[in-house]
């Protein structure tokens, strides 16, 4: 079998991540396989529902790509299925306040780190294990919670919530981030003014010993993060894969 997740990260190498909103299992499964290290299905704003992800899971699964999945805006409940589903971390979107960390700790890891609740049927398929004990022995330690910061609030908040037992690192949204620091004005994942928060963000994250990841949508800025240092790093979407795609192919049909 190939990395999991978690032993990539382990490894100190970077994971360029396939974000993938259409539900169809087979687009999941064809974006994996052309070249990414982890595929994020996305239930905040693609198309994702359970059954779309328990499909997918095992369409990428097939692959050998791990699979991490993006619940919707306070779904604790979500991230918990995604765990059983197979899932090998979840990202929680708008993680403000060291409650809601709290609450997407406690859905993510099994007592006494937090309040999961048993049931993973699907994941045990996925990791051989033979053994509820075996998976139990293994869960808290390879599945990661990924708390997205991506408002004022939460910046504000960034080392209580790190502290937090049980979330295993940072997921930054710079396209929400540059949304509530301009109080509304821009919509500009790239702006000059992310640029600051971007690295404290990653300085705060390693210095507490997590995972920083990030969203990005081109290949450069994706490059540039991880050379920053950041280790997951999302380069673009379906929806723009195909467009890029689309773009690129018809390029030379026009006349100039
Ligand atoms: C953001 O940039 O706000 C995100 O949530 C990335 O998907
Ligand atoms: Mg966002």
């Amino acid at each position: 079998a190939s990395k999991s997740l978690i032993e990539t990260v382990r490894a100190g190498e970077t994971v360029y991540l396939g974000w993938v909103g259409n539900p169809d299992p087979l687009v999941a499964e064809t974006i994996a396989r052309a070249g990414f290290g982890a595929i994020n299905l996305d239930m905040q704003h693609g198309l994702h529902d359970p059954v779309s992800v328990m499909r997918a899971i095992g369409s990428v699964s097939a692959a050998g790509v791990p699979v991490i999945v993006r619940v919707p805006v306070g779904d604790f409940a979500m991230a918990s299925r995604a765990l059983d589903m197979g899932a090998q971390a979840v990202i929680a979107p708008m993680v403000n306040t060291v409650a809601d960390a709290r609450a997407f700790a406690d859905a993510m890891k099994y007592p006494p780190i937090g309040k999961r609740s048993w049931g993973p049927t699907r994941a045990m398929m996925l990791t051989g294990d033979a053994s509820a004990a075996a998976y139990l022995q293994r869960a808290n330690g390879e599945t990661l919670s990924l708390a997205m910061i991506e408002t004022r609030e939460a910046l504000d908040n960034l080392e209580a919530i790190l502290d937090v037992d049980g979330i295993d690192g940072i997921f930054v949204g710079p396209s929400d981030l540059s949304l509530t620091l301009s109080n509304g004005q821009v919509v500009d994942g790239d702006a000059a003014f992310l640029d600051e928060p971007i690295r404290h963000i990653l300085k705060v994250t390693q210095a507490k010993g997590k995972v920083p990841a990030i969203f990005t949508v081109s290949g450069v800025r994706a490059r540039a993060m991880a050379d920053l240092g950041y280790r997951i790093i999302a380069v673009g979407l379906d929806a723009l894969y195909l467009r890029e795609g689309v773009r690129r192919m018809l390029e030379p049909t026009l006349d100039r």
